[in-house]
């Protein structure tokens, strides 16, 4: 029963080798937040900690972040993630009427 054994060989070989190291890793994007002179400070922590789930003080810091240096980074994420989260950011944005504006970029 030669034919019996090679089989089982084989098969068992394209199970076994896989245990380890199939997964793939997602590639990353930075949302990254513009700063304006208009968007008010507290819309800007409001929409970090909604959006981005960053706490009060992670929401404040981010923001004054962006505002003295021009940008900064609201949270890092898969592709989709990341459009998804720009969207809510911009909807939410010109539904108030303020100019915030995101963009996203390679991590
Ligand atoms: N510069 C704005 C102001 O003085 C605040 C602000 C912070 C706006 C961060 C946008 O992404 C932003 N009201």
């Amino acid at each position: 029963m030669a034919d019996r054994v090679d089989h089982q060989d084989q098969a068992g070989g394209a199970v076994k080798e896989r245990v380890r190291g199939k997964t793939k890793e997602p590639t990353l994007y930075s949302v990254v937040l513009l700063n304006d002179d208009y968007t008010p400070m507290h819309f800007v922590v409001d929409v970090l900690e909604a959006v981005f789930q960053k706490s009060p003080a992670e929401a404040y810091r981010i923001m004054m972040q962006v505002h003295v240096n021009g940008r900064g980074v609201a949270g890092i994420y898969p592709w989709e993630v990341a459009e998804t989260k720009v969207d809510t950011l911009m909807s939410r944005a010109r539904e108030a009427g303020h100019p915030l504006q995101a963009t996203i970029e390679d991590a």
